[in-house]
């Protein structure tokens, strides 16, 4: 496995008004950067992190009981449902954290500790979303796209289909390493733009265009962000959504790497296109062809195998 030595990370300083070409360019390019002077509260970070090792630290009865992922729960090692596995723990949940989340977890762990992480959660979500909305409206910006909320209203609208995923990748033990065994599999995230914070352990890879995989360096301060395959399809293959995967490793031999990542989607009845202001007649045309979210999910992301190309499936090439 060909690993490159001299890449390094796109960083976008997000206070900056200037970042907004660097920003396009590496969305362009790698579809991956990594944002810092992002005015998430550090305080909102670490809660929802101690939080979450709390989660994970409980025995393995009582986190099954807040499962399985269907889509949305406690899932542990297999992924999705069409047989994809990882060395990896985890818990999903919709951003609105719906009834049905809360209701798991206040008949097992009880009422107050329920309503403590939810609030936790929607400190961090509701942070993260803005960070979120402020980096797609640079992106139209400079793109020239008008309104410049065409992405970010997606993301605010109250039927917004967005994903909270908490990730734990126990400390593998050295024969698994040497193995080079995989926490979760090589993808791209279906959705538009996914942004994600660990702690301060290694594990993340991007691929870049010619199939190299980079590791990607962590900083528990800061956001790391993919451009997802909606974002690709309504900027007409402009921008291009990352493939990336997680590696176990042992470098954090008492509770290994967590991750916590917010998925911005869209409302499941919206339909996704790509924006006629970057489909020039005659020059490139439509690379994809209209679909709603709903069917997206339906036939598409709910149908394939991890690493599978769903973009391919709405390609008009
Ligand atoms: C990848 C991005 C998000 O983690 C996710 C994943 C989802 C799941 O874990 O249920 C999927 C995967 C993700 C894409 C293909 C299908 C569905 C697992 C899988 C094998 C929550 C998402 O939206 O798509």
């Amino acid at each position: 496995m060909a690993i490159e030595q001299f890449f390094t990370c796109p960083l976008i300083e997000l206070s900056e008004p200037d970042s907004k070409p660097q920003l396009v360019k590496a969305c362009e390019e790698f579809g991956f950067f990594k944002v810092i002077n992002h005015r998430v509260p550090i305080h909102v970070m670490t809660r929802l992190g101690h939080e979450a090792v709390r989660f994970f630290s409980l025995p393995l009865a009582d986190k099954l009981r807040t499962g399985p992922p269907d889509p949305f729960g406690y899932g542990n090692k297999k992924i999705g449902s069409n047989g994809d596995v990882g060395s990896v723990e985890y818990l999903l949940l919709t951003t609105n954290y719906s009834n049905q989340d809360y209701q798991r977890f206040s008949s097992t762990f009880g009422e107050a500790a329920a309503e403590n992480f939810r609030c936790v959660l929607n400190e961090y979500v509701s942070s993260v979303r803005k960070m979120a909305c402020e980096i797609l409206e640079m992106v139209a910006d400079e793109l020239k796209i008008q309104p410049r909320n065409v992405f970010s209203k997606l993301l605010m609208d109250e039927e917004s289909d967005s994903v909270f995923r908490l990730n734990h990748y126990p400390p593998s033990d050295d024969e698994s390493r040497e193995k080079n065994l995989i926490g979760f599999g090589e993808h791209t995230d279906p959705q538009i733009i996914s942004v994600l914070r660990s702690n301060n352990t290694s594990g993340l890879q991007i691929s870049l265009r010619d199939g190299k995989w980079i590791s990607i360096p962590p900083d528990e301060t800061s956001f790391f962000v993919n451009v997802g395959d909606s974002l690709q399809v309504m900027t007409n293959g402009r921008l291009k959504s990352v493939r990336h995967r997680v590696v176990a490793n042992n470098n954090n031999k008492s509770f290994g790497r967590l991750s916590m990542i917010y998925f911005g989607g869209p409302p499941l009845s919206e339909k996704i296109a790509p924006l006629p202001s970057l489909v020039k007649a005659g020059e490139s045309e439509s690379l994809y062809r209209e679909f709603t979210w709903f069917d997206f999910k339906k036939s598409v992301v709910y149908n394939s195998r991890l690493a599978d190309d769903r973009l391919r499936r709405v390609s008009l090439r």
